[in-house]
């Protein structure tokens, strides 16, 4: 039997290459050696405020982008978080063996928090939620990009106290993370990462953007003082371009100094530009088709809630049971 993965991403905007280079792409390539379930995790989504007729619409298109970008519903299960009521149910048993602490110490949640008025506690909670996506399926192995890292530890951690509470029930699980491309930064700021929620024109490459667009975004990105590209003097901002050039081109890092030490600014943003579009063009080509027949994506939903809910239905049943609570027959 083979082991299994589990990952999502919350519909809250635009993906972008970061989502891609860091997440999904490694999804893809994860399918033929593992039994996937990737989640479009609507539930984490609405931990902040989502405009609902957005959000509905928001849901449909990541579901197209995955397919777009690779991933085969005959051999893994595609699902929306909300259309399997266990996520809901193993966060709230897992909640009652997670100590506060944890979860105030966790630094997304302190970003959020600081830059909120008032905080909903969903957005404490959102580590929680996270494991039990994961434990409901007994994940071996976690895809996900370098600012997942934390919250990963933190379901290892609550997997360990679940077991060592009520004996072994969850496995705990790896998290796996790409080579190359693990943390794409803003191209207006380097030093923050790329991210949905971010606004501003020049900051994140929409996997939907029109090449003209993602091209003016990468020429105006920020660089540094130097004129031309040094190894081992450059700042983050070329530094970020290099690693996007090479995560879409896969060289190596040899081909990368030899083919770009001493070139010029310009020339390297026209580089990482084509590189960015030959990467994104068949994806946009297959999104498009994709989203002409909505039926279809709507069909690959529910086939991927069927095949998951009897595994999560079963985790579930045994948690419960492991915790005492009272089973009626059905
Ligand atoms: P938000 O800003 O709404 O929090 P996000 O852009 O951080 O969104 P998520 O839905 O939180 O995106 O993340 C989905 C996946 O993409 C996760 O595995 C995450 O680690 C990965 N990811 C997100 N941003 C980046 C990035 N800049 N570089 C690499 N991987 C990323
Ligand atoms: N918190 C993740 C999204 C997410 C996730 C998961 C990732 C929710 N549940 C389970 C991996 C496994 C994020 O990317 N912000």
């Amino acid at each position: 039997m083979k082991a299994r993965v589990f990952s999502g991403m919350q519909p809250t905007g635009n993906l972008h290459i970061g989502n891609y280079l860091g997440a999904l792409r490694n999804w893809v390539k994860l399918q033929h050696d593992y039994e996937c379930i990737f989640c479009i995790v609507d539930l984490h989504a609405i931990t902040v405020y989502q405009p609902p007729a957005e959000l509905r619409e928001k849901i449909r298109q990541v579901a197209g982008l995955y397919l777009a970008a690779g991933i085969d519903p005959k051999i893994t299960a595609l699902t929306v978080q909300s259309s399997v009521p266990q996520h809901a149910e193993l966060g709230w048993l897992l909640t009652c063996v997670t100590p506060l602490g944890w979860l105030e110490r966790m630094t997304q949640f302190k970003a959020k928090a600081e830059a909120a008025e008032t905080i909903g506690d969903g957005l404490l909670q959102y580590p929680v939620l996270m494991a039990a996506d994961v434990l409901l399926y007994n994940a071996a192995v976690v895809p996900v990009g370098d600012d997942q890292r934390q919250h990963m530890e933190l379901t290892r951690d609550i997997a360990e106290r679940f077991n060592s509470l009520y004996g072994e029930t969850f496995v705990v699980p790896q998290t796996s993370l790409p080579m190359v491309g693990a943390r794409v930064m803003g191209l207006d700021d380097p030093t923050k990462k790329m991210s949905k929620s971010t606004a501003g024109s020049g900051h994140a490459i929409g996997l939907l953007d029109k090449p003209e667009e993602a091209r003016k975004k990468i020429m105006r990105a920020t660089t540094d003082s130097n004129p031309a590209v040094d190894f081992e003097t450059m700042g983050p901002g070329v530094q970020n371009l290099l690693g996007i050039f090479q995560a879409f081109t896969d060289w190596s890092q040899d081909e990368m100094h030899r083919h770009f030490t001493g070139m010029r600014y310009g020339d390297l943003k026209k580089q990482v530009a084509e590189a960015v579009l030959a990467g994104l063009a068949p994806i946009q080509q297959r999104y498009a088709e994709l989203m002409q027949d909505p039926g279809y994506l709507e069909s690959i939903l529910q086939e991927g809630r069927d095949r998951v809910t009897p595994t999560a239905a079963g985790i579930v049943k045994t948690v419960k049971e492991r915790m005492g609570l009272y089973t009626i027959a059905p």
